[in-house]
């Protein structure tokens, strides 16, 4: 592979679509009568690391859980990819699962795509150490919009591997429009690979959103540091309380801020007032069950051909293919 002295120990960005809309978006929420702020934002530098720590939880199963499956079921998953296709990874943050993955698939090409440039970075260079002879082009950028995915440079069946339950975070609706879009990604022979979190008992999952060391609560209460340090925000994070509960009827987990007492803020040039109690819903974590799951792929245009459990029944990866 030609590189030149810039991309030495690194890969180069590929066409990048920063995700350079959070002063709008958070204008935009914050304006609406259920504030809200988009998830994706979580993840700056310090979002990406608290998330790290929240995945090292005792109560939060969901990143063991599939690191189990994952490891136990590896030659069927690559057998099911195929090998040297070109794998692309959404959210591909810390790559641990990645890197078993690329061992098993040795795909042609591999294309990361990540919202945080610094965790996209990170992974990309300590992947590229570790797999000296993979063709790497990491794509910064959000994956809720379509991406310019450099796919001349990708040969082979494609496959998308979006693990994390990411998926989660989108309402029943958004999944079914980014499993379409997704679904023309990978073309009439393409695959994919998600993980999704299933459906349990509202307690499990109300400790795992609500850690007894407060990293959970430092996680969403940094999305108003962020506010702050971005964007000239005054918000005081003391005046703000994480609450996080479970909602079994609507198949989700729900986080908010929640402002302690009646006050205004102030973004830049905007002012924002709360009531007392009044909550910022920042993100919504969607639960399926399997046969839910494969609904609702089915109606996205992919079949569900497999789908593989951790030993405790806690999470699931599911393996699509084109419809
Ligand atoms: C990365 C979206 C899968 O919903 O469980 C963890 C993020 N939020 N703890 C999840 C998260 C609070 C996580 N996802």
């Amino acid at each position: 592979m030609a590189r030149d002295a810039r991309s030495r120990g690194a890969p180069q960005l590929g066409s990048a679509v920063p995700a350079d809309g959070f002063r709008e978006d958070v204008i935009a929420g914050l304006s609406l009568p259920q504030k809200v702020l988009p998830p994706k934002y979580f993840y700056d530098a310090q979002g990406s690391r608290l998330f790290e720590a929240i995945c090292r939880l005792k109560e939060y199963y969901p990143t063991r859980a599939e690191l189990a499956l994952t490891r136990g079921h590896m030659g069927e998953i690559a057998r099911f990819a195929r090998q040297r296709g070109t794998l692309i990874e959404y959210g591909s943050g810390e790559s641990v699962k990645s890197q078993l993955l690329i061992e098993a698939l040795r795909p042609s090409a591999y294309i990361p795509v990540d919202i945080s440039d610094d965790a996209l970075r990170r992974a990309a260079a300590q992947l590229q150490r570790r797999f000296p002879w993979l063709r790497i082009r990491p794509v910064h950028g959000d994956f809720s919009r379509p991406l310019k995915i450099p796919v001349a440079q990708a040969k082979g069946r494609r496959v998308v591997y979006f693990p994390g339950s990411t998926i989660g975070n989108l309402t029943p609706e958004e999944a079914h429009a980014f499993l379409r879009m997704t679904r023309g990604q990978v073309g009439p022979n393409g695959a994919m690979l998600v993980g999704v979190d299933l459906k349990k008992d509202a307690n499990v999952l109300h400790a795992a959103y609500n850690d007894a060391r407060g990293v959970t609560a430092a996680f969403n209460l940094n999305l108003l540091a962020r506010i702050n340090r971005e964007l000239g925000g005054d918000l005081k994070l003391r005046r703000f309380r994480h609450y996080a509960f479970s909602n079994p009827a609507l198949g989700r987990i729900e986080m908010h801020l929640v402002s302690l007492v009646p006050q205004d803020v102030n973004v830049g040039n905007h002012r924002f007032s709360f009531e007392a109690g009044e909550s910022v819903h920042t993100e919504n974590s969607y639960k399926y069950s399997i046969y839910g799951f494969k609904a609702l792929a089915r109606s996205a245009g992919f079949r569900g051909e497999k789908v593989w459990l951790d030993p405790k029944g806690l999470f699931a990866l599911h393996g699509l293919v084109a419809a």
